[in-house]
This record gives structure tokens, sequence and C-alpha cells, in this order.
């Protein structure tokens, strides 16, 4: 690596490791592992996977790649040597942004894992240009602001791929671009991102406004751009399809070249749909297959032996369901597709909950998916257990052998050893290098776990930890933060679900509490780090709840010594990286049957925090896994809260005027105190909300929470029972290792060798 960083800077910039700045480092890097990764080995088989997504959050790639390439160490060691730090070239490489959250987290970690077990399979997606917004905080309110990404040098490569996309009243011509993703120790995939030359950043006014007709230059500038009214929901339509036609271009024409039977497409081809957004790949691929002289029968069966969902959500809202009007406008030429395969549905099916388009003429999107496809699969076990019991019962009583779960996972190489490297360390010394690819070694670690000197060594690794998350907040944010504090963190998007504001209601429980003169045995610092969508007033009005309380702590000296409560700006990919490994408590608080399963309750287990969570989507197996001891479980039970939107009786006024503890915590929402600092108006909607609807039940499971997170607070004091607890966690989180979770996929849904 030394010698060939030297030729590169030489030559690119005419300077040697010790003179080049670390903005050439860094470019002469990325050409470096590009150039490798052109020349690796390519996954192949007789059977590919096309993994289509509207997200992929893959994060910074330099690192991760050098890792997965087996040259990590080595360069790290290099740049040491010349007086450079890793860290620091990292820190010149631009986070894409392609993603929001879980969803798009979850794709990328999967390329990773498909291309480290040596399947052919690659990602299909968009390029957008200013992927989601950069969050900035003013006023304690959100703002939303461009976030451009992509620099000349960058791991895009363009191609000369290029299709036709045809919409109602202009055809468009796309450009794929590409990421190689390199296996761990394997070969590689890569990601297509497509996009179209006439985008034009300069369409871009106020914050994220733009011209929502201006189809031609607005296509692929923003990933969610809001669709509160109808021109952003056509422009999304607009998006969906671009990216579907593209992707099933690519299908057959690679299928071609290889000269395969398109009537036998499902035996070469896999398609995954992550979530409806790209549901229109089916209608797509049967028009075609029609274009190429298939008759409808034929075309549907094909497509459905080669198409699988992935459902990521229950709440209804978040099931697209698209007008009729809506894709009339854009798409007529799959509508009537979509019309013959609703006919097909209502003669098989005399039960109007599974029809396509309902009376409202509106098409639900899942769907088409589930008659359309082989699989369906929920990610997680509670999740999928929910939807074959009550979201999608009509389908599973149809259906009950396409339904399948496959509990999510995460991989290791970017959280553990990449963004751990003490912990990865320190686990390859114990029990070897081995649990790196095999992640069920980790169970190796409970041998050590009444071992006082792993435990202690387990403590001092996460003290670094909170020590570099100091260092780095104070750089970033110029924030003080005590890393002999107690970190609480809980960092996710921004949703009711996710009730954050639950935990802005122990913040003022806390601050209640410290004012009184009862002070906790240790000082508390609680993290958050949340992106709230553009168009989704109460999520912004929690946002503005929290950065009040963070003023509002900040500048009490009686509270700031044992309280301190920091909301973390634009909250990303390598952000987490720095906060999850400085972890104590993870918060995994939503509303039980809500959070389909959750990915980053699982970074955090596998960093050694622990879990205060409900039993809810993946905490459930978290819980299961390392038992009693090594979890806090609070709040009601994923039946009850079922059963108590069943029966509509849910009452959070009951609960406001019933109990004076709860009713002081919601009322200071609106106090003299909050006021002073920030907006009434958000303030008092936010208010308005927990007490007269309060649809995600906070009331409900605020007592349980507040008792439960002062239950952990107190035995985080005994020390070595704590350690335990880091260490069992971290054993148990080898069953989370995205590797399980597509192994499974393959064996159960893809069978690509
Ligand atoms: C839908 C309609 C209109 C506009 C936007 C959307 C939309 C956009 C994004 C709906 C859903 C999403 C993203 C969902 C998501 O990230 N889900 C998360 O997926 C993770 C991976 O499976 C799970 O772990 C999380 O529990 C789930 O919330």
């Amino acid at each position: 690596m030394e010698q060939l960083l030297e030729q590169k800077l030489q030559e690119k910039f005419g300077k040697t490791i010790d003179a080049a700045a670390n903005e050439e480092i860094y470019t002469a890097l990325l050409c470096i592992t590009k150039e490798k990764m052109q020349g690796m080995k390519r996954n192949e088989g007789k059977k590919k996977l096309y993994y289509i997504s509207a997200e992929f959050l893959i994060g910074k790639l330099l690192s991760n790649n050098l890792i997965n390439l087996g040259l990590f160490d080595e360069t790290k060691e290099v740049l040491k040597k010349h007086g450079h730090s890793i860290t620091e070239i990292e820190e010149m490489e631009n986070e894409p942004s392609l993603g929001n959250g879980g969803l798009g987290r979850l794709a990328a970690c999967f390329l990773d894992s498909i291309a480290t077990l040596g399947l052919c399979g690659d990602g299909v997606g968009l390029n957008y240009h200013e992927g989601l917004f950069r969050q900035t905080f003013a006023d304690n309110k959100q703002r939303e602001v461009p976030n451009p990404w992509i620099t000349d040098d960058s791991w895009l490569i363009k191609t000369n791929r290029s299709f036709q996309v045809p919409f109602k009243d202009f055809t468009l011509t796309s450009v794929m671009y590409d990421i190689d993703v390199p296996g761990y120790e394997n070969g590689c995939n890569r990601l297509h991102l497509f996009d179209v030359d006439t985008v034009d950043e300069s369409i871009i006014g106020d914050g994220i406004d733009f011209d929502k007709t201006d189809i031609r230059r607005n296509l692929t500038l923003f990933l969610y751009p809001d669709d509160s009214d109808e021109q952003g929901q056509l422009l999304r339509i607009y998006q969906q399809y671009f990216m579907v036609s593209n992707a099933a271009q690519l299908i057959l024409k690679e299928a071609e070249e290889k000269g395969y039977d398109l009537y036998r497409l499902h035996e070469h081809v896999a398609v995954q749909i992550n979530d409806t957004h790209p549901t229109m790949v089916i209608p797509e691929l049967i028009r075609l297959l029609m274009e190429r002289g298939f008759n409808m029968d034929t075309a549907i069966d094909v497509v459905r032996k080669t198409c699988a969902y992935t459902n990521h959500t229950i709440l209804a809202e978040a099931l697209e369901k698209w007008p009729v009007r809506y894709l009339e406008k854009v798409v007529p030429h799959l509508l009537s597709i979509i019309r013959e395969l609703d006919a097909r549905v209502r003669r098989d099916y005399h039960d109007e909950r599974v029809y396509i388009i309902d009376k409202q003429d509106r098409v639900h999107m899942a769907h088409i998916d589930i008659h359309f496809g082989y699989a369906v699969n929920g990610v997680a076990a509670l999740h999928t257990q929910i939807l074959k019991e009550s979201e999608l019962k009509p389908f599973y009583d149809i259906y009950p052998e396409k339904f399948n779960n496959k509990t999510n996972g995460i991989t290791f190489r970017r959280w553990l050893v990449h963004c751990n490297q003490e912990l990865a360390g320190y686990l390859k010394e114990l029990i070897g290098p081995g649990y790196i690819k095999d992640a069920a070694e980790l169970e190796k670690l409970l041998q050590y776990k009444d071992d006082g000197a792993v435990l202690k060594k387990l403590r001092e690794i996460k003290k670094h930890s909170k020590e570099e998350l100091r260092d780095y907040l104070k750089l970033t944010q110029d924030v003080d933060i005590d890393p002999d504090s107690v970190f609480d963190i809980q960092i996710k998007r921004l949703h009711e679900y996710k009730r954050q504001q639950m935990n802005a209601l122990y913040a003022i429980y806390k601050y209640k509490e410290i004012k009184k003169g009862n002070l906790p045995k240790r000082p508390i610092t609680m993290i958050f780090g949340a992106k709230a969508a553009p168009a989704y007033v109460i999520a912004k009005d929690i946002i503005h709840l929290l950065l009040c309380l963070q003023q509002l702590i900040d500048s009490d000296p009686a509270v700031n010594k044992y309280l301190k409560l920091v909301m973390v700006e634009n909250y990303n990919v390598t952000k987490a990286e720095k906060l999850i490994p400085a972890c104590d408590i993870s918060e995994q608080i939503s509303l039980a049957s809500k959070e389909a399963s959750g990915t980053g309750n699982m970074k955090f287990m596998l960093n050694g925090a622990v879990t205060l969570g409900t039993e809810d989507g993946a905490n459930v197996e978290i819980h299961e896994l390392v038992g009693d001891d090594s979890i806090y479980i609070f709040g009601k039970k994923s039946e009850e809260v079922i059963h108590l939107y069943d029966t509509a009786s849910y009452c959070s006024k009951d609960i406001y005027e019933n109990d004076p503890q709860i009713e002081e915590l919601v009322d200071f929402i609106i106090s003299k105190d909050l006021i002073r600092i920030g907006d009434p108006v958000n303030l008092g909607r936010l208010y308005k909300e927990l007490v007269s609807k309060d649809w995600f039940m906070t009331l409900l499971d605020l007592k349980d929470y507040i008792q439960t997170k002062e239950r952990m607070l107190a035995d985080y004091e005994d020390a070595a029972a704590w350690e335990k607890k880091m260490l069992v966690n971290i054993a148990k989180a080898g069953y989370f290792s995205a590797d399980r979770t597509i192994a499974e996929y393959n064996k159960d849904i893809w069978h690509l060798s």
C-alpha cells in the first residue's frame, strides 16, 4: 500500500505521502481502491438477484471498502507512519445521502452481506443528487437544506448503459452509474444508480424548495421530496416509475445478453422489492415481456415467479396507495395492466379487502406485490406474526405459503470492525478473528462472563469510545459531555410511534426531580439524533421540544451538572458510527406492534449497550437471546395494544386527568419556563396532541418507562453486574449478522446457488 499510495500521490499531485494534504490522500486512496475493485473477481452464478430499493443508505465507503479488501490495517499503519491518521482522511469523504432510515440502511447492509457470501446480486436505485435534506437547527427548530454529496472524485462510475423511459407526455433517457460493492474477503457486486443528464441543481430555491412540475430538471434531485400536495405526489410516481422501468429494462437486457430464455426468467432472476416503492416493477416487467411477444397470462406467470416483496411497516399511512388519476397522468401504459391485474383478483376472490383498486379508486401497491409475487416477508418474528394475524390476514388466508419471516441483520464489518476498532481488536484477541465472517462465534465470549479482567477491559473500551464521542461533539457542535456520566441514546427517524416524546417527558421528569433536590447518583447524558420529514408537523414539534429542553437544562446551573440533553445535528450514518460505540443505554421505546424490527437496537447491542425497550420488533428476539437480566423491558405488550386499537378504547385524556404526576409532566410542555424559550404554537400543538389524541399511547407507557429507566440507572452503579450485561449482549449479537439474514433469504426465497 505504501508504494501504491506514494505512486498515486506523485502521479496526481506530484507530492510525497508526508507532504500531501488530507484531501489529496483521500483522493489517492479512493482511486487506488476503485482500481482494485475494478480488477476484482465478480460474483457470478446461473441466477442473479436484483435488490430494488428507493433508498441505499450506504454511508462513507473508503474504510469499509478497505476492510473488505483486506487493506485497512495496512493503510492505517502507512498513514500513521507518515504522520496522518485514517480518521482524518475519512473526514474528507462526503457521506452519500441516498437514504432516510432503517429501510435504506438495511439495503446497504444487505449489499455487503450478499457480496460477502459470494452471491450474485446487485442493488438498483436512484442517484439523488441532493439526497435526503441536510438538517440544521435555528431558533430551536429544524431547517432543511440541500445535501450535495457528489464530487468530481467519487465512488460513482458512469457506465454506458442507458434506457428510454416512457412517461405519458415525454420520454427520458437514463444514465446508469455504478458503485462497486466488494465482499469481505470475497468477490464484488454492484449498486446501479440511475439518473438523467438533464437534472439541474440551479432550480433549487429557498431551503429545499424547487419547481415540482419540472420533471426533466428535478427527477433525481431529492429523495422523498415533499409530497403534501398533488405535484409532490406526482413527482414521487415519476421517480418510482423511472427507477423500476430502468431496473426492468436492465434485468431483461442482461438476461438477453446472457442468452437466457425469457420464458424461464425466474430460473435466472430474482427481484426483491424493498417495501412498496418499487412495486411498479411488476406491471412494468409484464409490459416489457408482452412487448417481446408474451401473452398476458404467460407474462404474469413468469413475473409472479420472479418477484418477492419485503414489508417494512404496519403503519397504515405508510402503505402506499396511489390514486388511479395520478397514475393516469404519469404512466397510463401501466394503468391498463394494473386494471387487468385487479380484474383477475376480483374474478378469483370476492373480498374487497384484497382488491388492488379500492372503492375510492386508489391502487394499493402492497396488494399488487402479494398477489403477483411469490414471497412476502416481514422483518422480525413479531412483525411477521402481526402481518399474518392481523394486518395482512386476508392475504395470509389466501396464500399461507408465500408468507415468511426474515429477521433483519446488520453488517458486522461496518458496525463493529470499523466503528469500534478497539472492541473488535480485543474480541479478536479473546476469541480469534473468525467472528467477522461467522458471527455465531461471538458466543465464545460467554466463557469470560465471570472473568474480572475481561469485564474491566470492556468497560475501559466503552470509556474510550465515550471520550472519542466527547471530542467529536466538542469539535462539531461545541458541546461538552462528560464521559463519566451515563450515556443514554435514542437515534432514529423522528416518528410519533418511536416515541421520542416519551423520552422528552423523562427529561422533564428528571429535570424536575433535580430541581427538587433528588439528585442522580451519576450525571446523565441524554443524546438524541433524528430528522423529521419536512411536512410532518408533529415530528417537527417534538424536535422543537427537545431543542428547547436542551437549552433550558443547559442554562440552569442547578441542573446542568447532573443532566445534559444533546440533540445531534444532521444525524446520519457517519454520526451513528461515533454514537453507537459510546452508548450505555439503548433507547428502543416504540409502541409495541409498531416498529417492524429496528436495526439500531442490534448495532447498540453488538457494541455492548444495554437495551431499554418495549416488546416490539426485534427487541423481542434480543430479549429472548440475552435473557431477563441483560435487558430492561417495559410497557404494554403488542396484543394489548392491538386490542386497544381494535376496540378504540384508549383515551389519553383519562390518564392525563387521573394521574397528577403525568399531568404535571405533560403540562410542563406549555409551562412558562419552556414558552419563554420556545414557540407557543409548536409547544401548544404538541401538548394538545398528547392530551387529546396521543395516537401512539405515550401516556399509557410513561410511568412504567420512567420506573424502568430509574431501575436501570440504579443498576448501572453495580459495575460488575453491568459489565456482565454488556458482555452477554455482545456475545449474543451474532444472530443479528446480516450474513445470517441473507443466507436465509437465499435459502428460502432467492435460491441463487
Ligand atoms: C411512504 C409513502 C409516502 C412517502 C414515504 C413513504 C415511506 C418512506 C420511507 C414509507 C416508509 C419509509 C421507510 C421505512 C423504514 O425505514 N422502515 C424501517 O425498516 C427497517 C428495516 O426493515 C425496520 O427495521 C424498521 O422497523 C422500519 O421502521
